[in-house]
């Protein structure tokens, strides 16, 4: 039957670039910005606030995502997930389960996973994982604790991998040829839009950059 609606994994599986928010004053500005551009996968990174900020983020965020006709997911919480209806959750080590949270959500959700090594991949493909997060590539401001992994190492775990992967940490306008050159079709990134003075031209540059005829 048809529908004007593209599935989430189609989304999922067509776009290379993954946008992940932070906490600005003019977040819904900047993401109707990059919305504009282009983007059509937005991740709700909420860390510090009420719930009920949170929701209310999120809830305004998915109903620009709507407009969009874009994915959006939401990061570490379930319950978040399912009050703004979301279209999936990103869960890392921290986090529920991914059983539990694919019985609360069911199979129509997306469920992404932060993964750095070969044991977090298999455990993730053995759940039915829909994509997966990869890094921190790069050293990187937005995730100070975790150290980075590195292109070679990131070539070896997704040298098999046959669903989505997003590379991530440090990803700037700057680097993605080179991530491009090594293999790297895939990027997630926080600060170089959540910061950018021109958050649609940059958007649109990095699309452009990592679109098949560059
Ligand atoms: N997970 C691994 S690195 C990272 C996350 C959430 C932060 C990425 O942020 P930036 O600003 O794109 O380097
Ligand atoms: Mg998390």
């Amino acid at each position: 039957s048809y529908s004007k609606f593209k599935k989430s994994e189609e989304i999922l599986k067509e776009n290379d670039l993954y946008v992940i928010t932070d906490q600005k004053d003019n977040l819904l500005e900047i993401i109707e910005e990059i919305l504009i551009a282009g983007v059509r996968i937005i991740q709700h990174r909420f860390k510090t606030g009420t719930d009920q900020d949170h929701l209310q983020e999120a809830i305004q965020i998915k109903n620009l995502c709507k407009r969009y006709n874009s994915l959006f997911i939401v990061n570490d919480r379930l319950d978040i997930a399912l009050a703004s209806n979301a279209d999936g959750i990103h869960l890392g080590k921290d986090d529920l389960d991914f059983k539990t949270a694919r019985r609360l959500l069911g199979y129509s959700k997306i469920i992404g996973i932060s993964a750095n090594n070969e044991i977090d991949i298999s455990n993730a493909l053995k759940e039915g994982c829909d994509y997966i997060g990869i890094g921190p590539v790069f050293e990187t401001a937005t995730k100070k604790d975790k150290k980075p992994i590195g292109i070679e190492k990131i070539k070896t775990l997704t040298k098999d991998l046959d669903i989505p992967w997003f590379a991530i940490g440090g990803i700037k306008s700057n680097n993605i040829s080179y991530l491009k050159s090594n293999g790297f079709k895939k990027v997630a990134l926080v600060s170089q839009l959540m910061n950018s003075e021109d958050p649609k031209e940059d958007a649109m540059i990095i699309l452009k950059k990592l679109s098949h005829e560059n």
